[in-house]
């Protein structure tokens, strides 16, 4: 295999720890905090997860471990998409286990939830696990998307977790990766199975934080990513002065991607599905918004500029949002007879009979691509797939018509030639910036800690982020906390849920104070290329979110 000098470089680093982690094992205490409740839906949480319900927080400091010492087989699961980062999470996990015992042993099952369920595993060495140390992707043992859910799920993963003598099985996923752990931890306390399960908060989407879980691993990394490249979008449109650029940002529900590039580039439009939400936007409001800037800047003698708009924004105007439950429930409910459609048409006829009379309209109003965009398949999650709704070229289809209406009114005289990009995939798999190498080798190496005091159901948390990793804290809280009830699949069920963009946060504050005069004028930055070797200020700072959520 050839091998890049970054790479070959990035094997080197030593990533940071907090200093409560840096002691011997044996001497990390736990410190129990108060018990917890579930975001919502208590009463119900509560009988779903009668073991793993109302646990304590916990934190480690530096004290006597009353922790027993004994060997451990510990198996770990990439779960859900790709986050720069996970590698070191496995590394991180791994270095502790064999720190606590060299005989102790880690296995990483393949492809996701289904390596547990098919018995697919590998056993990590030094030799092995060496080559993906701080480097991106999952391929060290591929993820997937398969949701543990039934009884019969949970005894295949019981018979194979028994099979290695498995004490520990950790989750590395998002919130329905961590739901699954979730599910699979109360499983398992009740059968008094003997395996604990722990989850660690990946996510390059953002939106699995809480005041405890400051930030998703693999956000810095891909926003820095993303940012660079729209960058160096804002810095070619400036000097060609000729195309309006519509930048699709990943982020399936929440903004959170959207928001943290609009703070490092300061862009002339941003969108925030949470906020279009709020103000009960419609597809035309927001078109006319775009049009309103682009008009504006058209006078300045400016027929350029950069939008960007985020994955999700589809599912937050409310009229469309409306018609995806309509359709999420609908597709769950007749899916036989669905399936058995061969053509697009008798999809969308049998589809639109059984709409409500206003989501048929907002159906038919839109473009046959989006159409089917929006009746694909669900992942088995039950989530629309909106990486593969276009609408950053809907936008542009509709704000040219109405800028084509605006002029033959001799209310516009600009020229609008318009460009679209998708920025998702591009971000998943980056080299993991100083931050999340620290950070995920921190969550790994943290997660032995809580497996070592018999924890089962906890997620592995670090805090403190806004500052150096020598001061950050380490410790656990019980998934339950962050669940409530959801409908997925046309069913109620127990989730974690989402943490979207908060408008009275500070983040937002911030560019909603700024966005007037990004419209306008041309105020563009340009992050550049993430960092690895340099000075601290340069390589090893987070993101623009955290540090404002974090400010005083
Ligand atoms: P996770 O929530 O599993 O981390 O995945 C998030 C994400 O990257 C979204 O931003 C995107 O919509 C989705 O994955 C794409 O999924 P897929 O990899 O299945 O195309």
């Amino acid at each position: 295999m050839t091998i890049s000098p970054l790479q070959k470089a990035r094997y080197g680093y030593q990533p940071k720890l907090p200093k409560i982690l840096q002691n011997d094992i044996s001497n990390v205490a736990i410190e129990y905090g108060k018990a917890t409740q579930s975001v919502s839906d208590q009463d119900k949480i509560r009988e779903m997860f009668p073991n793993t319900y109302g646990m304590k927080e916990i934190s480690f400091l530096a004290a006597p471990s009353k922790a027993e010492n004994r060997k451990h087989i510990v198996g770990v699961i990439l779960s859900g998409g790709q986050a720069p980062g996970g590698h070191n999470v496995i590394t991180g996990l791994y270095d502790a286990l064999k720190k606590a015992g060299k005989d102790n042993v880690l296995l990483g099952f393949k492809g996701g939830p289904s390596g547990l369920l098919e018995d697919d595993c590998v056993e990590f060495t030094d030799e092995f696990i060496n080559e993906y140390r701080n480097t991106g992707g999952f391929d060290i043992i591929g993820s997937g998307r398969t949701k543990l859910e039934t009884v019969e799920q949970f005894k295949v993963a019981g018979e194979v977790a028994k099979k290695h003598g498995l004490n520990a099985i950790v989750i590395i996923g998002g919130d329905d990766s961590n739901t699954n752990a979730a599910v699979l931890a109360e499983y398992f306390a009740s059968n008094n199975a003997g395996i604990q399960v722990i989850g660690c908060p990946k996510t390059i989407d953002g939106d699995l934080k809480n005041d405890v879980i400051e930030t998703s691993f693999g956000f810095d990394t891909a926003c820095k990513t993303y940012s660079e490249l729209i960058g160096n979008i804002e810095r070619d449109a400036a000097s060609a002065r000729k195309y309006w650029h519509f930048i699709k940002v990943m982020g399936r529900s929440a903004s959170h991607i959207a928001l943290e590039c609009a703070l490092e580039c300061q862009p002339n439009i941003c969108l925030i599905g949470e906020e279009v939400e709020a103000k009960k936007q419609s597809m035309m409001d927001i078109v006319n918004y775009i049009a309103d800037v682009v008009t504006v800047r058209a006078q300045e003698g400016c027929n350029f500029g950069v939008a960007i708009i985020p994955e999700g924004l589809i599912e937050f105007i409310p009229e469309v949002k409306i018609l995806i439950s309509e359709l999420n429930d609908l597709l769950a409910q007749n899916e036989k007879e669905y399936s058995l459609l061969s053509s697009f048409e008798s999809q969308t006829a049998f589809i639109s009979a059984k709409l409500s009379e206003n989501s048929r309209k907002v159906f038919a109003s839109l473009p046959s691509d989006i159409q089917k965009q929006l009746l694909m398949d669900r992942d088995p999650h039950g989530n629309v797939q909106v990486s593969r709704i276009e609408t950053e070229k809907l936008l542009i289809t509709m704000v040219s018509e109405e800028l084509a209406r605006r002029k033959k009114e001799g209310k516009y005289s600009g020229k609008f030639n318009a460009l679209n990009h998708f920025f998702g995939y591009e971000g998943r798999c980056a080299f993991p910036s100083n931050f999340d190498a620290d950070y995920c080798y921190s969550l790994g190496y943290n997660a032995f800690l809580l497996i070592a005091n018999g924890l089962t159901g906890y997620m592995s948390v670090v805090t403190g982020l806004s500052e150096g990793p020598a001061n950050w804290k380490a410790g656990g809280i019980p998934i339950t906390k962050m669940m409530n009830i959801e409908r997925r699949h046309g069913e109620y069920k127990p989730v974690i849920r989402k943490a979207l963009v908060e408008l009275d946060g500070k983040p937002f504050k911030y560019f909603e104070e700024r966005r007037k005069t990004w419209e306008k004028e041309t105020c563009f930055t340009f992050p550049g290329a993430i960092q690895y070797y340099g000075p601290e200020e340069v390589c090893d700072i987070t993101t623009r979110t955290l540090v404002l959520e974090q400010s005083k």
